[in-house]
């Protein structure tokens, strides 16, 4: 196994610095809630986070620079728009804050985050600024279950496909890897606790076979339920671990409440399908796979639609649209 470095999504503890520039501030403004909205999601406290207004993307680079040299801030963040115009003073402004931006990480050594769009108009500009994501505003929900004690499967699922999640859903068999099954090689049910317990978006459990009370111990979540049946937006999703159900009365249970989504785990066997009226949403297992091929897998409702997810190649092997 190659020695891996990558980041976590942690922002908790952590000091911030944001140049804003109030050119195009149309832009610039909903590019700054943008990254407040992210910065606090994953854990950074508001008070952690000042905000520097400069005229123009021109200016971004100074302030940047003495922002990252004072050592206060984990990183930089630089936010501009700059827009093409009939002359070339767009190229200038444009190469010189975006070498200034990198001169002012480099030698610094500190991260200074380019968030400045360039664009050929405003409309662009604008997409860009995410003011128009395609099908809405609709919330992310990262689906999982049978993590079974393994660590380094949830940490997989939250750095990837469960990025900028706003909740997640666990389908049961949290932290014991279970008499039957083999020791997962990322076993580590502690840890794994204290992961699913500082997740920057809530986990919301159930209850599982080989989930016991002394796991309550170490969840901050309560898991003693065997259902939950939740309320996204327009959206409802009916979850349980699964074990002692037939496939007719999971589809019974989810129509009894309404709910589009039911998803389950227990059989590590994934798949996302459509039935009728309801989604029958089974994320598999990121630490014991079982099918045909085994593959490691984790589910996501996002855009209008419910992904079944490889862990492992984070290709989509099933897509299912929401309506
Ligand atoms: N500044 C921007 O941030 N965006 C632009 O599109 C822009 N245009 O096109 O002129 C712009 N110009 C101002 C520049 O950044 C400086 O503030 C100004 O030149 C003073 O130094």
């Amino acid at each position: 196994m190659p020695k891996t470095y990558e980041g976590a999504l942690l922002a908790e503890g952590l000091r911030f610095a944001i140049v804003a520039s109030r050119f195009n501030d149309l832009i610039t403004q909903r590019l700054l809630s943008g990254a407040l909205d992210t910065l606090t999601r994953h854990g950074a406290a508001e008070d952690a986070i000042e905000v520097v207004w400069v005229p123009g993307a021109f200016e971004v680079p100074l302030a940047a620079q003495q922002l990252a040299a004072s050592g206060r801030y984990e990183a930089v963040i630089c936010l501009g728009a700059i827009i093409r115009g009939a002359t070339p003073h767009f190229d200038y402004v444009a190469s010189e804050c975006a070498k200034g931006i990198a001169q002012a990480s480099l030698s610094t050594g500190r991260p200074v985050i380019f968030g400045i769009v360039t664009a050929d108009s405003i409309e662009q500009a604008l997409e860009r600024a995410g003011a128009n994501p395609p099908g809405g505003e609709t919330m992310k929900i990262g689906l999982i279950g049978d993590t079974h004690g393994d660590l380094s499967a949830w940490e997989k699922a939250v750095a990837g496909p469960f990025r900028g999640a706003d909740m997640i859903l666990h389908a049961g068999d949290i932290l014991y890897h279970g008499p039957k099954n083999p020791m997962v090689p990322g076993y580590a049910p502690a840890a794994l606790a204290e992961a699913i317990n500082r997740s920057p978006a809530p986990v919301i459990l159930v209850r599982g076979n080989c989930d016991s009370d002394v796991d309550q111990l170490v969840l901050d979540s309560p898991i003693q339920a065997p259902y939950a049946l939740v309320q996204v937006e327009g959206l409802r999703v009916l979850v349980n671990h699964g074990d002692g159900l037939t496939r007719e009365e999971m589809i019974a249970q989810a129509q009894r409440y309404r709910a589009t989504v039911f998803v389950s785990g227990h059989t590590h066997i994934p798949g996302v399908e459509r039935v009728g009226d309801v989604i029958l949403a089974n994320p598999g297992s990121p630490a014991l796979p079982k099918g045909a091929p085994p593959r490691p897998t984790v589910a996501v409702i996002e855009d209008g639609a419910a992904r079944l997810i490889d862990l492992a190649s984070g290709q989509t092997l099933q897509e299912v649209a929401l309506t």
